[in-house]
């Protein structure tokens, strides 16, 4: 029994905020993006309330051959836990053809759960803050525009204080309008009015 609530964390009532990562790099990859917020959305008890800009971003960490990602990131409020907002997204990624032949090789579209409110759990399957969300500009990129003063539940700093730390940490020279982490594309929450 002691078990099973290490499993099931103890969730607050009522709908939840939780901010979804998205990642393309094969095929129409704006499509991808869009496809996954649309299926997101048409699925029961989950509701899209915000998407950032998509942005043009250089593979980070596994191969560093594969091509350039479109990284966006999404809020939707919903009523799933954890465990069952973790298999409506694998059905998305499977429906829109993610295949894993290698870890963080090529995707048609990956959806990681950066944060849920301000939970924090950990078991084989998930772990919630996402474990590399503070150290990935191109998550950290667009969870600012989303909200910048989101407070990550672990490290007890906004997503704003977390960007300026990691630019501190790599040097004056460091510039995030440079070639590799460009914002090529505005996503506006309008899109959703035809949806
Ligand atoms: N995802 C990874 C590994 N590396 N790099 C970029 N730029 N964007 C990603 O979404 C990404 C990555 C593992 O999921
Ligand atoms: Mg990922
Ligand atoms: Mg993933």
């Amino acid at each position: 029994a002691s078990d099973k609530k290490t499993k099931e964390p103890k969730l607050k009532k009522g709908p939840h905020l939780v901010f979804l990562g998205l990642g393309s790099n094969v095929g129409d990859k704006e499509e991808y993006i869009e496809q996954a917020i649309f299926l997101l959305n048409k699925t029961k008890g989950i509701e899209a309330i915000k998407h950032s800009s998509n942005y043009e971003t250089e593979p980070e960490g596994g191969d560093e051959d594969q091509p350039n990602f479109m990284n966006a990131a999404v809020l939707i409020k919903t009523i799933l836990p954890p465990d069952k907002l973790l298999k409506t997204i694998n059905d998305i990624e499977n429906a829109l053809g993610r295949e894993r032949e290698t870890e963080w090789g090529p995707r048609t579209i990956d959806i990681d759960i950066l944060f849920y409110d301000d939970l924090i759990m950990s078991t084989d399957d998930l772990q919630i803050p996402h474990p590399l969300a503070h150290d990935r500009l191109f998550v950290l990129k667009p969870m600012i525009e989303i909200n910048p003063n989101f407070v990550h539940p672990v490290l007890e700093k906004t997503m704003q204080d977390l960007l300026d730390e990691k630019k501190s940490e790599e040097g004056e020279t460091y510039d995030d309008e440079l070639p590799g982490f460009k914002e090529i594309k505005s996503g506006t929450y309008d899109d959703y009015e035809r949806w």
